[in-house]
């Protein structure tokens, strides 16, 4: 069973921006097809996204990186058997050598993710089984459902709003299975308009399809939270909240730049020290800057017993971020996302170095999305326990919620989050 072609076309991601896709065929048929998102608040220590420059889709355009996969990763993957699930570990081999770089600046890691995603795709089509199936089978892992991070209320470099903090998020955690998660974390976001609406808010919706209100202040984003909640009928003891800060994205001159005022890291802590006492706040994601490791450490070591504290911008993915993160106790959880280190096995070999360290694991999205819904299947194959992506709402985002519907008609097992 050999691949026999990969072929890479640009097509529109969520925010209207050029980004890849690739189909991998076997013995002449299209086994697997594979779309790669992208981020806005990218962090400095990402894989490199190769985009054209130059005046055409105002230098966004991923021609190059088409062309890399067609012309240099095409010829060299064509005769591969990819009929077993352990050949997604020398696709990922052979795409490494062939970039030979540290931050996958020659091909891209955009050229290689659509390549590596697209074997896994054909490889579990080969096999007759569903793609979480045959990540577990990679893994060798007890595939559970995830527990839904949604966000619901957007600001920061997602919205055009004066709110700093970038995701505002509910987590329904008290719920036996995932279809009721998701119907309570849905109607919140419902509610959650209902709330801003009657106070004259309801304005625009951010890129994650979450709505995005000018707030006189970060800390009234949680209070519309427990409105939105309580609104939709339900308690703070079974649905909680969480934030994605993206802290880097206001963070100059070793200062954080929050509710209109300067203020230390140290300040920055003391907040969310304060909040996560006064909130049924769970989780926090990028808290600070993604160099200031003394800053996570302190948080860490005052509220890390009662929060999940997630590294993503800190860590990208990275096996030897997270273990500088480890060995520093800077945080207690990691947000996974394929194309901040830019193959599967790579991103499998990040998973394990966390679980092995007792950290919690959420799959994500990026806030450029396309319709792909590998990160269900990851999410679920791995076992991760949770996975954020999005609001309950546009298609991008829906299309992840929805394919974790399906798989659970299926599979009962139900990931318990935060711990492992
Ligand atoms: C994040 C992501 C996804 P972006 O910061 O966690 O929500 O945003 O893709 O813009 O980096
Ligand atoms: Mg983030």
């Amino acid at each position: 069973m050999e691949l026999t072609k990969l072929f890479a076309r640009t097509i529109l991601d969520s925010r209207g921006n050029p980004t890849l896709e690739v189909d991998c065929f076997v013995e002449g048929i299209m086994l697997g097809r594979a779309a790669v998102p992208s981020g806005a608040s990218t962090g400095a220590y990402e894989a490199i996204e190769l985009r054209d420059g130059g005046n055409k889709w105002n230098g966004k355009g991923v021609e190059k990186a088409v062309e890399n996969v067609n012309e240099i990763i095409n010829p060299k993957l064509v005769g591969l058997d990819i009929s077993s699930p352990y050949s997604q570990e020398l696709v990922d081999e052979i795409l490494l050598e062939l970039d030979g770089t540290e931050n996958k600046s020659k091909l891209g890691a955009n050229a290689m993710l659509g390549a590596s995603m697209s074997c896994l795709k054909a490889s579990a089509a080969l096999g007759e089984i569903d793609c979480w199936e045959h990540i577990s089978y990679i893994m060798d892992t007890k595939p559970s459902i995830p527990v839904p991070m949604m966000n619901i209320l957007n600001g920061g470099a997602h919205a055009s709003s004066d709110v700093d903090i970038q995701e505002f998020m509910v987590i329904p955690h008290g719920f036996d299975n995932y279809k009721s998660a998701l119907r309570a974390g849905t109607e919140c976001y419902h509610s959650l308009k209902s709330e801003l609406k009657k106070d004259g808010l309801l304005s625009g919706i951010g890129d994650e399809g979450g709505f995005a209100p000018n707030l006189p202040t970060n800390e009234h984003g949680l209070q519309y939270m427990v409105r939105a909640i309580e609104g939709a009928g339900y308690s703070t003891d079974e649905i909680g909240i969480a934030l994605d800060v993206a802290a880097t994205e206001f963070y100059t001159d070793g200062k954080y730049n929050f509710d209109q005022k300067k203020i230390s890291g140290e300040e920055l802590a003391e907040i969310y020290s304060g909040w996560v006492e006064e909130y049924p706040l769970l989780s926090i994601e990028d808290p600070f800057d993604e160099d200031d490791w003394v800053s996570w450490n302190l948080l860490t070591k005052n509220i890390g017993k009662d929060c999940q504290i997630v590294g993503d911008d800190l860590y990208v993915t990275q096996v030897k971020r997270l273990q500088k993160g480890i060995d520093t106790t800077s945080s207690n959880s990691i947000l996974v996302k394929l194309n901040q280190v830019g193959t599967v096995s790579e991103t499998f070999e990040t998973l394990k170095l966390a679980w092995d360290s007792k950290f919690s694991t959420i799959i994500s999205h990026r806030s450029g999305e396309t319709s792909d819904t590998i990160i269900a299947d990851l999410a679920v194959g791995s076992n991760a326990g949770q996975i954020k992506t999005g609001a309950p709402a546009r298609s991008d985002r829906t299309s992840k919620y929805n394919q974790l519907l399906r798989i659970s008609e299926n599979l009962h097992n139900y990931a318990t989050p935060f711990k492992r």
